[in-house]
């Protein structure tokens, strides 16, 4: 098996990086801010999960035709505890191949869910397991990662919750999927994916907007309550940018790790990938209120959820918000050159007529799948993997050559924005999606602690599918 020696590898690597003062297998630049290893604590959950066509019912009450992970849009949230195992028996009945990838989580490179790179495309009627044990608790979620323009937008998207290990006592915890829909005027799903328009634009953005699947999600509280609120944002290519309509909401968590200390929502620009956890309190008096959540990247500003406050008073639970418990500050390593420096463009030509670029290359997803069922360990043009070192500090560069958006997911590993436009700044959290706006130049650090090829691509969906990928070797 091609896993043991890369496993012994890690582990070769990890110890050569080993610092005096760190716990065992943690490199020093990380100064311990997230784990190298899971423990985990023997209890496997085991969920099954089915990709097929469905019909749901939409707010208006009119039937969808969607494509639906167990028949929901969004799909299930699972639930774990932190140091339980994963286990999905995934079985595929749509009309096309799939995968699923665990957006943020730091799996095994095996169990990461791209065809043609981590594994073979999963066939109509077929069955694959994932199996992983999360090595940090926080807000992921999962959809496919092969024509995922198309079935991500049909509706095949999850959450996967990972508690802490003693949850704190918010007195109630609620998930809003962030996503909009493009209905043509028979009310159904417009059924031309990656359109000209889209590839020249910042991907597919939908007429109706939707949290939970739903125009007019509301959420009923009494007055006291304190809930912590996980978002997502599932889009194709929406970005999201909350107004909290006078509600007391603190961020305590990007991309599924704590930050290391609260933040306002409206600083944050919650693109296609992101997860934001916020920190809500119900005031005692506010009975009777309505709050009004809404979107204003962009205008018009626009509702997203409405919060209803009714009932008799409960108690407020009074607890620190939780934070990371270390985070590195990098802001010595400005001058550091990037070991990997990614220019996104565009260029006429490819199977959609327009192709989005990193360096030049546009990712070939079918020859990566091709050479993959060969069995052909490196193919031109889809491989040409990029080295970053198991357990040490890199620095990575994006460059936006062009004037479109281009949220930039890089699989595998959190990271730290360490500039825009060589302006150092110190966010207070890590990322693994960040947003680079019209011809923006974005430095982040890293130390990358799980071995394999992993995804780098822009979170566009349509940049994506028309090729702005590629892969870095972890080794
Ligand atoms: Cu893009």
């Amino acid at each position: 098996m091609r896993l043991l020696p890369l496993a012994a590898l890690a582990l070769v690597v990890l110890a050569g990086a080993l610092s005096a003062g760190g716990a065992p297998g943690e490199p020093r630049a990380l100064g311990g801010a997230y784990p190298a290893r899971a423990r985990p604590n023997g209890t496997v959950r085991t969920f099954e999960v089915t990709a097929a066509p469905a019909e749901v019912a939409f707010t208006d009450g009119r039937r969808l035709h969607v494509w639906a992970y167990n028949g929901t849009v969004p799909g299930p949230t699972l639930r774990v505890r932190l140091g339980e195992t994963v286990r999905v028996r995934f079985t595929n009945h749509l009309p096309q191949p799939t995968t699923i990838h665990w957006h943020g989580v730091r799996v095994p490179n095996a169990m990461d869910g791209v065809p043609g790179v981590t594994q073979p495309a999963i066939q109509p009627g077929e069955t694959f397991t994932y199996e992983f044990t999360p090595k940090d608790a926080g807000t992921f979620w999962f959809h496919p990662h092969l024509r995922s323009s198309e079935q991500i937008e049909r509706g095949l998207f999850g959450v996967l919750v990972v508690e802490d290990p003693v949850p704190r006592p918010y007195a109630r915890e609620i998930v809003w999927v962030l996503d909009d829909w493009l209905l043509g005027r028979d009310g159904e799903i417009v059924p031309q994916f990656n359109t000209r328009h889209d590839l020249m634009h910042d991907g597919r953005w939908g007429n109706v907007i939707t949290v939970n699947g739903s125009t007019t999600e509301q959420l009923d509280v009494a007055p006291g309550e304190r809930l912590r609120v996980r978002l997502v944002n599932v889009a194709n290519g929406r970005v999201f940018q909350l107004g909290m309509g006078g509600l007391d909401a603190r961020v305590i968590a990007v991309d599924g790790l704590y930050t290391a200390r609260p933040l306002d929502p409206a600083a944050f620009e919650i693109a296609p990938g992101n997860r934001l956890d916020l920190d809500v309190t119900i005031p005692p008096d506010a009975g009777g209120r309505r709050y009004t959540v809404v979107n204003r990247f962009r205008s018009p500003e626009t509702p997203l959820a409405t919060v209803a406050v009714a009932g008799a008073p409960v108690a407020t639970p009074r607890f620190a918000p939780p934070t990371a418990a270390r985070m590195p500050a990098w802001d010595d390593r400005a001058a550091v050159p990037p070991r990997l420096t990614l220019r996104l463009n565009a260029r006429a030509g490819g199977p959609f007529g327009i192709a989005w670029t990193i360096n030049d290359v546009a990712f070939d997803h079918d020859a990566a799948m091709g050479a993959m069922a060969h069995g052909a360990a490196e193919h031109e043009g889809t491989t040409a993997a990029d080295r970053l070192p198991l357990g040490a500090w890199s620095k990575l560069r994006f460059v936006n050559e062009s004037y479109r958006l281009h949220p930039m997911h890089v699989h595998g590993l959190f990271f730290k924005l360490l500039a825009r436009d060589g302006v150092p700044v110190d966010e207070p959290f890590f990322r693994d999606t960040v947003l680079l706006h019209a011809q923006e130049t974005v430095d982040v650090g890293t130390v990358p602690l799980e071995a394999g090829r992993w995804m780098v691509h822009c979170h566009i969906l349509e940049h994506a599918e028309s090729g702005m990928m590629t892969l870095v070797d972890v080794r």
